[in-house]
């Protein structure tokens, strides 16, 4: 194979977020822009000759393009194999199964998830390691500074590869293997649910159902286990292809930009369930007629209800959850007496937990819910559990939330994001808050006295690793808490996320709006961080 040594000069941008390096596609269209960020990868990992890399993405624009470069540059440093998807397609989840399954050193994702695409839009990239899982911050560390010296890459003098055709060729002694992105994903799904009683459930009419896969990468995943493998209706997915533009949409699964789908959920004679999820397929959002599950709710029914699931029959050995997600998971965990993990924001922090097996199920507020079976987040499995769930127990969606309140209470939630604030101003907020934290406990608000006030920090319970700065947290007597933090994953300026939580125990109260159960929590949160006031903003731009 020959190979050719590229003179190139470093950017000093390519610092990975809480999802791998994110950025609008004319930043990866600038010269040796990927280029570098791949082999500042292959060059901070060991031992991978002759070894397999999985490689694929959500379809977005730029992902083709992509694609064929890394194929060069990873046949030039000393694969042997790599295993891609059709059209250069694999969802997060899929991509993740794929790594453990055939024992692949890592792999490539190409996404940048719930980000809008298009040759204005964003692009991403990420490693996941041989566990399937995205690659901890040691590595991420290693990756960024490697790219800030890069000086040359290598890349291998071949032509582009048919990514359309199934099956394995041979080039230049790299194996190249071009399999279907959904069959072994549909397999372990098959593997975990009692796809009998789907069946049933679904051609007796019991449940009708209605998935957005928002024009991006869940279309034939959908299609093939929901539509062909379950019976359920052709039309019961919606936004099936996958598009490079996601229709000009953000494929963010949300009530407002899964509208279609909130349109209908919401109306008479709305299907008893519906679903979407985002651009790569990790993230989900569950609903039912008339109903909207917070993502830490649904956290929380899962797990105590996953005993009713066959894969989890036996039950959980322990549960995590992000920080920022609401303490709802926790009351499940103390009444079956398992372990409850809290961890900082990004999937990559439950990696160490599930491979020493102390967790069975985790998830985040930000729409993310998985477990043991990989090492992501995973859209459509949240979806069957939930179908599983409803088929088992023979009770629509609103029941099971209303039956789950009555027993352990309600965490009423609510996030609210600032997005594209200027940096200056992002990090002024931030040090506002941090000066506050040793001044608020003991201070009394009306009924919220502040308990305590600091910036989360943790200490992987595996490995030792510590990680710093995740978040500031205030949280009062009465178990309320407010927590602020700056997103990892924006392309542009600063997103403050703000988030808000309440217990409620009374049963009579459950049924309230979260944004009127929280006011006064909302009200105090803006006079501890005065974002309105220092960026002349009147609302957040997304409340969820
Ligand atoms: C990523 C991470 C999640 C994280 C989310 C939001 O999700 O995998 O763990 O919760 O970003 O992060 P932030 O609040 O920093 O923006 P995804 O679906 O975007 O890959």
């Amino acid at each position: 194979m020959q190979i050719e040594t590229i003179e190139t000069h470093a950017y000093n941008d390519q610092n990975p977020g809480t999802s791998g390096l994110r950025k609008k596609v004319k930043v990866f269209e600038q010269p040796g822009y990927l280029e570098n960020f791949v082999q500042a990868i292959f060059d901070s990992l060991e031992d991978f000759s002759g070894k397999t890399l999985v490689l694929g993405g959500d379809g977005r624009y730029f992902n083709r393009v992509a694609i064929q470069i890394i194929i060069k540059i990873a046949a030039a440093n000393g694969f042997g194999e790599l295993i891609i998807g059709q059209g250069g397609l694999l969802s997060t989840p899929a991509a993740s199964h794929i790594i453990r399954k055939y024992q692949a050193f890592g792999g490539l994702i190409l996404s940048a998830s719930h980000n809008p695409g298009g040759p204005n839009e964003d692009f991403g990239i990420k490693y996941n390691v041989g566990n399937g899982g995205p690659a901890p911050e040691k590595y991420t560390d290693a990756f960024f500074q490697r790219s800030q010296v890069i000086d040359s890459y290598k890349t291998a003098i071949i032509e582009d590869v048919d990514l359309d055709n199934l099956g394995s060729q041979q080039i230049d002694g790299l194996k190249v293997t071009i399999i279907d992105p959904v069959t072994d994903y549909a397999a372990l799904m098959q593997s975990i649910f009692d796809f009998n009683l789907l069946k049933q459930s679904i051609s007796s009419g019991y449940i009708t159902l209605m998935f957005d896969a928002m024009s991006a990468i869940t279309g034939p995943y959908a299609k093939r286990i929901l539509v062909d493998m379950l019976g359920a209706a052709p039309d019961s997915v919606i936004n099936a292809e996958p598009l490079e533009d996601f229709g000009g949409h953000h494929p963010d699964p949300n009530l407002a930009h899964a509208h279609e789908l909130a349109e209908r959920m919401f109306s008479a004679g709305a299907p008893t369930f519906g679903a979407a999820s985002d651009g790569d397929g990790d993230r989900n959002m569950i609903t039912g007629s008339n109903i909207f599950v917070t993502p830490s709710d649904s956290l929380a029914i899962m797990a105590a209800n996953a005993h009713l699931i066959p894969a989890y029959a036996k039950g959980l050995s322990g549960v995590a959850r992000s920080m920022p997600t609401s303490q709802a998971v926790d009351r499940v965990a103390a009444c079956y007496n398992i372990p409850c993990y809290e961890t900082p924001t990004g999937w990559k922090f439950f990696g160490n937990l599930l491979d020493a097996g102390k967790i069975t199920l985790c998830g985040e507020e930000s729409f993310g819910t998985g477990s043991d079976h990989v090492r992501e987040k995973d859209g459509l499995w949240a979806v069957l559990f939930w179908l599983n769930l409803i088929a088992v127990k023979r009770m629509p969606v609103a029941d099971i939330v209303h039956e789950h309140w009555q027993k352990f209470g309600r965490d009423i939630y609510c996030r609210h994001d600032y997005e594209a604030v200027e940096t200056p101003v992002a990090n002024a907020i931030v040090d506002c808050l941090r000066q506050q934290i040793t001044t608020l406990p003991g201070q009394s608000f009306g009924e919220y006295v502040v308990k305590y006030a600091d910036e989360f920090c943790y200490e992987d319970p595996i490995d030792g690793s510590i990680s710093k700065n995740q978040g500031i947290r205030i949280g009062f007597e009465n178990g309320s808490r407010i927590v602020f933090r700056l997103s990892g994953t924006g392309t542009v300026g600063a997103t403050l996320r703000i988030y808000i939580e309440r217990f409620e125990a009374d049963a009579t109260r459950h049924n309230q709006d979260a944004q009127v159960a929280l006011a006064e929590l909302i009200e105090l949160a803006e006079q501890f961080c005065e974002v309105k006031k220092r960026t002349g903003r009147v609302a957040p731009d997304v409340t969820t």
